[in-house]
């Protein structure tokens, strides 16, 4: 595919030919959860977008890039970049700014941390705390259409296996084995709630970053964790209803 970069007169790079049906564009795999953060925003604004399927070993559909790990976000302009909570704010920016920017809020930016630093490598020591739980993770690629036979083989036990290992190295981080981290997490991430969402009456960057993580675990391992926490559990249905998915 030939490799199609211009400069916008911000310097920032742009790769119309990576846009695809005019749509902003996620280049993402259906099962991350930094992914799930940029779709949960787009579903609250009601934007259309398109989202491209990452093969996670070779992820051939990122050579255009330096970027090898996913969410990519392609603006229907061609402006790319990457970095999800850096997503969620240039996606606000430009769809209406109702939420503040990186170092305008203490608090927002303390709770997107949260987001990336502990709630996402929680649920990955969950997640991925046993074999079987981590080769049943990875079973969404076997939906994949234009994923070859092969790589469905290769993704699911392979990347089950090192999926495993990442999570027991994640597991480590935390001074409680893994599904209590979780409980412990989902308690701390309460105290950050302003009312209804982290951003008061209407969910602000910290809410998508965090819905985003655990919107991942749907259907996985630990997700009873999140449905039985008393004030954790509200909150990501009241998040869920604005986003849409
Ligand atoms: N800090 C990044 C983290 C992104 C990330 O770690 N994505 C994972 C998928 S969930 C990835 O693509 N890892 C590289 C790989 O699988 O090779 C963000 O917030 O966007």
């Amino acid at each position: 595919m030939a490799i199609m970069a211009e400069s916008d007169d911000q310097g920032s790079t742009l790769f119309p030919e990576q846009v695809v049906d005019g749509l902003p564009t996620i280049y993402s795999f259906q099962s991350c959860p930094f992914c799930f953060k940029i779709r949960a925003l787009l579903g609250s604004r009601g934007i259309r977008y398109a989202d491209v399927e990452v093969e996670p070993m070779k992820k051939a559909e990122l050579s255009w890039s330096e970027w090898s790990a996913v969410p990519v976000f392609v603006d229907s302009d061609g402006t790319a970049m990457n970095e999800s909570n850096d997503i969620l704010h240039y996606i606000d920016s430009q769809h209406g700014n109702l939420f503040p920017r990186a170092g305008e809020d203490a608090e927002q930016d303390r709770w997107m941390d949260f987001s990336n630093q502990v709630l996402g490598k929680s649920i990955v020591a969950v997640i991925y705390r046993t074999f079987g739980s981590s080769f049943r993770a990875l079973e969404y690629v076997n939906g994949i259409e234009n994923f070859s036979r092969r790589d469905k083989l290769v993704n699911k036990y392979l990347g089950g296996f090192v999926m495993k290992m990442v999570g027991r190295s994640r597991a480590k981080m935390f001074d409680e084995p893994p599904r209590q981290n979780l409980k412990t997490q989902l308690d701390l991430l309460s105290t950050g709630l302003n009312g209804d969402f982290f951003g008061g009456e209407s969910p602000n960057g910290a809410d998508f970053a965090n819905y985003g993580i655990l919107r991942s675990m749907q259907g996985l391992e630990g997700f009873d964790i999140l449905e039985s926490h008393p004030t954790a559990y509200p909150w990501y249905s009241r998040v869920q209803m604005f986003s849409g998915i």
